[in-house]
């Protein structure tokens, strides 16, 4: 868990400087930096498969989107929560219909993932929420995102993944819009 606590070093340092800009510039660098070496080093860890991840795009001045994946855990864990540099706030949503209005809300307690079996998050359905999106997502870029999991223990476990950004689903299925969702 080293890298993580480097990427929170990073991210602490340059928090503090002025410039906001320069700012994003070194922490994006410095966050590929980081994933590249996290890539490197198969020996890590991985007790949640990640399939299929992928982020809707966003428009200048919108300020949050949703990011999408197949979770498959070797035991069971929960998904808690996450982070990435690109979003101020990172939460595990469900959206549900509630009479026949769609409603989102914070999964409370997190996301059962059951030893074993695939869990989808998809539009219209669990997502991560990324709020307060500190610059507008692009289409063809990625992002990186910190899946945060609690097993049955209660230890935390955190996960770097490349979110690739995307205006649908990859294999171009009809999705809910979720740009379209009001907070
Ligand atoms: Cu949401």
């Amino acid at each position: 868990m080293d890298l993580l606590l480097e990427a929170r070093t990073i991210r602490a340092v340059v928090s503090q400087l002025s410039n906001q800009e320069i700012a994003m510039k070194t922490l994006v660098k410095l966050s590929a930096a980081v994933i590249g070496v996290a890539l490197s080093m198969p020996l890590l860890a991985q007790t949640v498969d990640v399939k299929d991840a992928w982020a809707r795009s966003t428009v200048q001045g919108q300020k949050a989107s949703g990011a999408f994946m197949k979770l498959t855990a070797k035991e069971g864990t929960k998904l808690v929560g996450g982070s990435s540099p690109v979003a101020g706030v990172v939460e595990v949503h469900e959206m549900k219909m509630e009479g026949n209005v769609m409603k989102m809300r914070a999964v409370e307690g997190g996301l059962d993932l059951p030893a074993g079996k695939a869990v989808e998050l998809k539009p219209g359905g669990y997502h991560v929420m990324l709020m307060d999106l500190k610059a507008a997502l692009m289409k063809d870029t990625t992002i990186p995102l910190t899946l945060v999991f609690r097993d049955a223990k209660g230890t935390e476990s955190k996960m770097e993944v490349k979110v690739p950004v995307s205006t649908v689903a990859p294999g171009g299925s009809m999705t809910m819009d979720h740009s379209q969702h009001k907070m």
